[in-house]
C-alpha cells in the first residue's frame, strides 16, 4: 500500500516537471523575447485550438507564405497580432492553402495561405515585404528569425518538449551556400533552400517551422526565408530555410490568380 503511494507521488512529481518544463516561457534556441510590434509579419499558423505547430508571414491583406510541411489535413487557421501563443490577437478562418506543386521533402518548402475576410492592419499587424526574385542576401550577413518553437535540442525526448508561449528572436549569419553543402552532407542542399545559423546555442527549431527569416535594411523588414528543416537545432550546423527570393514568381502567381 505505501509502496503504491509513493509511486503515485512519483508520478504527479514528473507529471508537474512536464508541465512546467513545456511552460517554462521561452520558441527557437538561444533567443529573446520580442514584441509583436516588433515584427507584425509574423503569424501562427495551426490546427484549430491547439497552441502551436508552426509560424508565417503575412504579405498582404489577404495572403501568408509558410512552408509546405506545415499544411495539414486536419483544420488550421491562423493567428496575427500577438506575441503570446495562448493567447491574444485576432483569429481567422483560412479560404485555401497551396503547396508548391514540386514541394517533396524538403525541397520547394512553400505554401500560399489565403485567410477568409481581410486583415486589419495596425501597429500589430502589417505586411512583410519579400524579397526580389533572385535577390538572395549576401554571406555573413545577420538575419533575424523569430517563433513559437523549442528552445532546446530536445527532439529525439518528446516529454521534454519545451515550446514557448513567449514569441522568441534569434539573429543567424547567412551561410554560403557551398560552405553549407559541405557541411549538411546528409542533405541535398538545393538553390531553394538558404542557410543560416551554425553557432551553437543559436538556431530556429521544432516549432519554428513557417516562421520568417528576415533582412533588416534600415528601418525596414524583407522576408528572405522561411524556416524549413535542419539536422537537429543549435548544433554547428547551420539550420536550412525556404529561398523566398527563388521562389517569389510562384508566390506572386498565387496571389494573382486567387485574387
Ligand atoms: C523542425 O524539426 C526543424 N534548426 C526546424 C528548423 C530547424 C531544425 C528542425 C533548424 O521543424
Amino acid at each position: 500500500m505505501n509502496t503504491f503511494y509513493v509511486l503515485l507521488c512519483m508520478c504527479y512529481w514528473f507529471l508537474d516537471c512536464k508541465a512546467e518544463k513545456k511552460d517554462d516561457g521561452l520558441g527557437i534556441v538561444g533567443g529573446e523575447p520580442i514584441s509583436i510590434t516588433e515584427v507584425p509579419f509574423m503569424a501562427l499558423f495551426r490546427p484549430i485550438g491547439k497552441q502551436y505547430h508552426c509560424g508565417a508571414s503575412i504579405v498582404n491583406d489577404r495572403f501568408l507564405v509558410s512552408a509546405a510541411h506545415c499544411d495539414s489535413s486536419t483544420p488550421m487557421d491562423i493567428t496575427v497580432g500577438t506575441d503570446t501563443a495562448e493567447s491574444g490577437g485576432q483569429r481567422y478562418d483560412i479560404e485555401k492553402v497551396v503547396v508548391h506543386p514540386l514541394y517533396k521533402l524538403y525541397d520547394y518548402d512553400v505554401c500560399v495561405i489565403k485567410i477568409k475576410g481581410t486583415f486589419r492592419f495596425s501597429d500589430r499587424v502589417s505586411p512583410i515585404q519579400m524579397a526580389q526574385p533572385n535577390a538572395e542576401p549576401s554571406n555573413g550577413v545577420m538575419l533575424l528569425t523569430t517563433g513559437f518553437g523549442d528552445t532546446m535540442d530536445n527532439q529525439n525526448i518528446d516529454s521534454l518538449r519545451a515550446t514557448s508561449n513567449q514569441l522568441l528572436g534569434v539573429k543567424v549569419p547567412l551561410v554560403d551556400r557551398e560552405v553549407c553543402r559541405k557541411t549538411l552532407t546528409m542533405f541535398e542542399i538545393t538553390e531553394r533552400m538558404l542557410c543560416a545559423g551554425g553557432q551553437r546555442g543559436k538556431d530556429s527549431c521544432k516549432g519554428d517551422s513557417g516562421g520568417p527569416l528576415v533582412e533588416k535594411e534600415g528601418n525596414v523588414y524583407k522576408l528572405v526565408g522561411i524556416v524549413s528543416f535542419g539536422f537537429s537545432c543549435a548544433t554547428q550546423l547551420p539550420g536550412v530555410y525556404t529561398n523566398v527570393a527563388a521562389l517569389r514568381t510562384f508566390i506572386d502567381e498565387v496571389i494573382q490568380k486567387n485574387s
